[in-house]
């Protein structure tokens, strides 16, 4: 990846694109919501489909010169229908916000009322957040995880649900551990009348490989990223019964966007059909295997985990009673400085300040796209323990450091 083309018009950019591939190659991406797509993706997004405008979706386009578009979104649409079972499938939306936005705007009038997860309890921006357009729309109620489990409290959310009488359920997390019983969170939005949104973006590839359950046929609308543990062009999903799927197409455009990223749509038709193999699961699986262990391992070396484990690809660690002086930007800025790149999060029950909180989030799917089994993951969670124990320890950071680099050329990236 030399960027030759780039390089002649412009080498600092160039430098710039080549220096994050070699970043990614000699650090261990960590952040739960990222991966590596392969070489068979990133080729399709970059390629010629950028230029192409296509408002409109296959066969009905308002621009000519749409043979090609169309073929590459039939195909990540048949694909996606494939892997997750829905009835209509739109994957036009730029982002897994964007997806959402399609929902509300298909489904809710402003001032109507969403009840969501909690931000710090491991919900998202886009769940109704007061500085997100969801927050400042429509009126929001939260729920949240028992304090004492960590766990979903799905009494306390049905509860919630009769007394608040939402018009949309909005489950799915970005920081949660454990599995969602999707059936429970359908009985509340049941219990309210109200629609039920599952928003899969952390776990769009878990659900497709089998290793968590889905929410496809139990709730009313699912959407997704396209780039995290699916592994597929960047961008988001919406899917949906055939009864919502014209209001659903409508909100993705025109209601919320102009053209669609046709060359991000044929990264996604490219990474579904990767996800389609076989060999898929097998990843899915050991992305979920590697968590455990990850979990298990930080839990030997004494550091708390929020609700005790993980069922998915990441791990939630609360810092307070471990390592009560030191922040979650603390931990993330002394691993970064070792090439283990992650990110600090908030925690239920945050006592410090959502810019820099008291816990780390810890996630898999990235290691496992390289190669890492349970083996090299306890050699990671030991490299994190020695790092947070001692962050101002130039000595560890540099033996740790050069433990990383020998992971990292054990599992090559983009060779
Ligand atoms: N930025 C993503 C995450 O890290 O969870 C969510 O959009």
């Amino acid at each position: 990846m030399d960027y030759e083309h780039v390089r002649e018009v412009d080498p600092e950019v160039a430098d710039a694109l080549s220096n994050e591939v070699t970043r990614q190659r000699n650090t261990l991406a960590m952040i739960a919501s990222e991966n590596h797509v392969s070489e068979a993706v990133l080729e399709a997004q970059g390629s010629a489909l950028t230029n192409k405008y296509a408002e409109g979706y296959p066969g009905k386009r308002y621009y000519a010169g749409c043979e090609y578009a169309d073929r590459v979104e039939e195909l990540a649409i048949e694909r996606a229908t494939e892997l997750w079972g829905a009835d209509h499938v739109n994957v036009q939306p730029h982002s897994g916000t964007q997806a959402n936005q399609a929902v509300y705007f298909a489904m809710l009038e402003p001032g109507d009322k969403i009840l969501s997860m909690e931000l710090s309890h491991g919900g998202h921006l886009s769940h109704g957040h007061p500085a997100n357009f969801t927050g400042q729309l429509y009126e929001v109620e939260s729920y949240g995880v028992d304090p004492e489990t960590g766990y979903i409290d799905y009494d306390e959310l049905h509860r919630l649900a009769e007394e608040f009488d939402p018009d949309v359920v909005v489950s799915g997390y970005s920081a949660y551990p454990r599995t969602v019983d999707w059936e429970r969170i359908q009985a509340a939005a049941d219990a309210a009348d109200a629609y039920h949104l599952a928003d899969i973006a952390h776990i769009t590839g878990l659900v497709a490989g089998g290793a968590h359950p889905s929410p496809v046929g139990v709730a009313d609308f699912v959407t997704g990223s396209t780039h995290k543990t699916i592994r597929a062009g960047r961008g988001g999903i919406v899917m949906c019964d055939e009864e919502y799927a014209d209001d659903i197409d409508k909100a993705v455009f025109p209601g919320g966007q102009g053209g669609p990223l046709m060359h991000n749509i044929a990264g996604k038709a490219v990474g579904f059909e990767e996800a389609l193999q076989p060999e898929f699961d097998e990843y899915a699986d050991q992305t979920v295997a590697n968590a455990r262990a990850l979990s298990d391992r930080l839990t030997e070396h004494g550091f708390s985990i929020v609700s005790g484990g993980t069922d998915n690809h990441l791990v939630l660690v609360d810092l307070r009673p471990s390592h009560p002086d030191t922040t979650g930007g603390d931990a993330e800025d002394a691993l970064d400085d070792v090439g283990i790149v992650l990110n600090a999060n908030t925690v239920p029950g945050e006592t410090r300040s959502a810019f820099n909180p008291s816990g780390i989030r810890i996630g898999t799917p990235a290691l496992t796209t390289r190669g890492f089994d349970e083996d090299d993951i306890h050699v990671v969670a030991d490299c994190i323990s020695r790092v947070v124990d001692t962050p101002d320890d130039e000595d560890v950071k540099a033996d740790v450091a050069e433990t990383v680099l020998d992971l990292c050329e054990a599992n090559p990236l983009y060779e």
